[in-house]
């Protein structure tokens, strides 16, 4: 009697389980979508992620949802990269600067210079170009589907040392860059040394003296704090590279086709919307910086020259491999 009870309990939770796997259940089954952003609250990126997250619960009734974990609070740029590939998050907001030693494809946006200015950048990732690369990501088998691209504008250098106004004044200098060698051999045909480093470690490398220096946007300059050790910005804007929002294709494959069809869309909407996020926030940078009496360093036009100049190994080095995408990249108007 006992042992009946038993087993039509195990048997009436089997039916239980089987029942929320299948189709109409599994849809009422709530899921809570994780996303890892390096930036704080409130930085235009993490407000694009959140956004998302807004529409899609209302789209899905409740049934999908964004749990934001912004600050680095899960780690950074390559940690993001690879809790999204095993399904631990599903959403990576990361700098291709990130993404390309994972997709090599996206490392033409790498290639200082490659960008005539910020509207160039712009014009290229919302054509077919954009669209492309997304589509590389989604199709490198890396366990990724390319969602969204995401402003970033321009880097330029910084350091705790003294102004750099010209290119000899990096001589020697210790900067961080992102991890990619790409970056390491730009800054050291500049002059520098190039550390390459997650941006989890850039504030205390900056605070210890690890590092002179590093090179960002101002945004992140700022909003990261890297402004209350580094005193000297300079205006040289030697990359600009965009941003990417991927998505767990682990997590990707349980989603319905309407589902999957909602996070595109909401992605297109988000990519416009963190743009004009984006322009305020530097905005708001710049004049943060200013007052908190940060000496801005505006290269001439021929020091700019030099700092192109410099940085020919980079391209006898990487640029053959996406001469056919430079090409693209520079008939966009
Ligand atoms: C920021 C970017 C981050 C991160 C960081 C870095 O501009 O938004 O995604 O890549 O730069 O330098 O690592």
């Amino acid at each position: 009697m006992i042992k009946a009870h038993i087993a039509s309990a195990a048997a009436g939770a089997f039916f239980a389980a089987a029942a929320l796997a299948s189709g109409p259940a599994l849809a009422q089954q709530k899921l809570i979508l994780k996303a890892s952003d390096v930036h704080p609250a409130g930085y235009p990126t993490v407000v694009a992620v959140e956004d998302i997250g807004k529409k899609l619960e209302k789209a899905t009734n409740g049934r999908l949802s964004v749990q934001m974990y912004p600050s680095m609070q899960l780690g950074g740029e390559k940690e993001a990269i690879e809790q999204a590939q095993v399904g631990a998050i599903a959403f990576a907001r990361v700098s291709v600067g990130a993404l390309g030693p994972v997709v090599d494809e996206l490392n033409v946006f790498n290639l200082p210079y490659v960008f005539r200015n910020t509207t160039h950048m712009q014009n290229v990732i919302d054509g077919p170009i954009g669209q492309d690369l997304l589509d590389k990501v989604t199709n490198s088998g890396k366990g990724l589907v390319g969602l969204a691209w995401m402003d970033a504008g321009a880097r330029n250098f910084y350091n705790t040392k003294k102004p750099i106004k010209t290119m000899a004044d990096l001589k020697g200098m210790k900067v961080r860059v992102m991890g990619n060698p790409m970056f390491v051999e730009m800054a050291n045909s500049m002059g520098g040394n190039g550390v390459a480093m997650g941006y989890d470690q850039v504030f205390n490398a900056l605070q210890t003296g690890v590092v002179d220096g590093a090179e960002n946007n101002p945004p992140s300059f700022v909003f990261d704090n890297h402004y209350q050790v580094a005193k000297f910005y300079t205006i040289d804007e030697h990359l600009i590279v965009p941003e990417m929002v991927v998505f767990s294709k682990k997590i990707w494959d349980t989603l319905s086709k309407e589902e999957q069809a909602l996070l595109v869309k909401f992605g297109h909407e988000a990519q416009q919307e963190e743009r004009k996020l984006w322009e305020v926030y530097e905005k708001q940078a710049m004049d943060k910086a200013k007052a908190a009496g940060i000496q801005i360093i505006e290269v001439s036009d021929a020091d700019k020259k030099a700092f192109q100049d410099a940085v020919k190994p980079v391209w006898d080095k990487y640029g053959p491999k996406h001469a056919d995408m430079v090409k693209r990249i520079q008939e966009v108007k």
